[in-house]
């Protein structure tokens, strides 16, 4: 496995490998399992596996955790190493040094959902994401279902702008009692710790529910009981469509029917997100 920190170098790095297929799977670093499970889905597609590690600026607003968030790069590596990445792409900046001129702008679907209170974030993703696939040119990108909405963003702007990517998704990993692991977890202390884990419950509830209630109102009403007797603040529970994360009425959902979450635990903000309809209990025809 190789470090490079240079646009140039790893694109010297990379122009040895013409024929093979080149995955790249883009991450802020503080890499856990959950993206080790994205490494892994690359490695099973791909030839080469390239992992970027790149806390980008223009994604966070003014009062987020920028500046502190966790950056443990030799443990990084080391997960990376374990891993069996073949080279990480670790720059200091990806900006022109007085800033970016063009950027690019998502529409209506990074208005909803996480957008709403976090003004600019996906067109701050978009772009760093569009960036990193012009510096790579992978031939596919991993991103993970548990930042639903930005997968979502990223399949539609592969799709607007004719990128010659192929965008795949991977698998929430969690932990046992079912907190979808993230490099934000680290914040919460013990007691918000056992907290965290009744968001994956309300969730579960919903969606064991989803089939008994014909209101979704009703649904969304169980899940936010739930969350408010644990005493968890909800930024936003909703039940969207997959696709265009436009909120879905119950006789409408179908099996693209995705039941959405955002909620603080103390001062740490985490997301989650459940099918609507437990696919996997459902019978093979
Ligand atoms: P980051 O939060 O580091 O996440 C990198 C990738 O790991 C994302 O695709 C995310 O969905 C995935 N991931 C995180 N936790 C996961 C879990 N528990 N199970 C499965 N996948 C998980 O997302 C970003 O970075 C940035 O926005 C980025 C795309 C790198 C652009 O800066």
């Amino acid at each position: 496995m190789k470090v490079c920190t240079t646009i140039a170098e790893i694109q010297h790095e990379l122009a040895s490998f013409d024929k093979e297929r080149i995955a790249l799977v883009p991450t802020m670093g503080c890499l856990h399992e959950g993206h080790v499970s994205l490494i892994e889905k690359a490695k099973r597609l791909a030839d080469v596996v390239v992992v970027s590690i790149y806390v980008n600026p223009l994604q966070f607003g003014a009062h987020e955790d920028l500046d502190t968030y966790p950056r443990p790069f030799a443990g990084d590596v080391q997960a990376c190493q374990d891993a069996g990445v073949d080279f990480i792409f670790h720059p200091e900046n990806l900006y022109p040094e007085h800033g970016i001129q063009v950027s690019l702008q998502v529409n209506d679907l990074s208005q909803k959902l996480c957008g709403a209170s976090r003004k600019g974030h996906f067109d701050g993703v978009v772009t760093v994401v569009n960036i990193l696939f012009n510096i790579i040119r992978p031939h596919l990108a991993i991103f993970g279902e548990k930042d639903f909405q930005q997968l979502s963003i990223i399949q539609r702007m592969v799709a607007d702008l004719h990128m010659q990517v192929e965008v795949v998704g991977a698998d929430i990993v969690r932990d046992d009692d079912g907190l979808a692991k993230s490099s934000r977890n680290r914040y919460l202390s013990d007691d918000e710790r056992q907290q965290a884990k009744e968001i994956y419950a309300a969730l579960r509830l919903m969606q064991s529910q989803a089939d008994k209630h014909s209101n979704i109102n009703d649904l969304l009403t169980l899940g936010r009981e739930h969350l408010k007797q644990h005493n968890i603040a909800v930024e936003y529970l909703e039940i969207c469509d997959e696709i265009s994360l436009e909120p879905v009425t119950h006789s409408q959902a179908g099996t693209t029917a995705r039941i959405f979450v955002a909620a603080e635990i103390g001062t740490t903000r985490l997301i989650d997100n459940l099918p609507l309809t437990n696919n996997e209990e459902q019978p093979c025809v």
